[in-house]
């Protein structure tokens, strides 16, 4: 049996051969195939990409994981007064990519700043954005606290390490989401 250091040498000179010959044959024309760019950060992917497993892919279509972290409160609702007359709310959060129900957090009872850990797989298309719902179950019935919708290109900045925040009168939330 030749060894593998033969084996190359004959086929190198094949090659070579095939090169120098007056009519070259099709496999010594050939591109040679597209190798995966390796990466070590986002920073290195274009910019619709992300580096993952240290390669660059594009963003969409893709599956990531999205974790609500922590929603914190206004100790007051629109009308100036607590949100429960019983004490502070119970939080929850829903998200829905565009008007689909993708993931809900469970309720935190009698809270002004809730957090969770459980992630949840959504699946996104550059065509798609995600609301989040941030409500009060009032034992069963839903105050709305605070609503957002981030559109993909701030998903991607996130996706590519950016932070995923937002803020406004009643409600600061938090969450990753991450390729
Ligand atoms: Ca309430």
């Amino acid at each position: 049996m030749p060894s593998r250091h033969f084996t190359l040498s004959v086929l190198a000179a094949a090659l070579t051969w095939a090169g120098c010959a007056a009519e070259p044959s099709p496999a010594a024309v050939q591109p040679l195939p597209d190798v995966a760019t390796s990466c070590a950060d986002h920073a290195a992917c274009a910019a619709n990409q992300v580096c993952t497993q240290k390669a660059c892919k594009p963003v969409f279509p893709g599956t990531y994981q999205l974790t609500v972290v922590k929603a914190s409160l206004n100790s007051f609702d629109e009308t100036g007064t607590p949100w429960d007359v019983d004490g502070p709310p119970d939080p929850f959060v829903v998200v829905r990519i565009g008007d689909k129900p993708a993931c809900q957090t469970a309720v935190r009872a009698n809270v002004d700043v809730a957090t969770w850990d459980k992630p949840c797989a959504v699946a996104l298309t550059a065509a798609d954005n995600l609301t989040f719902e941030v409500r009060d179950d009032d034992a069963g019935k839903i105050q709305a606290v605070s609503q957002k919708t981030l559109p993909s290109e701030d998903l991607v900045a996130i996706l590519r390490g950016g932070e995923g925040l937002w803020q406004d009168t009643f409600v600061k939330l938090e969450f990753t989401l991450t390729p």
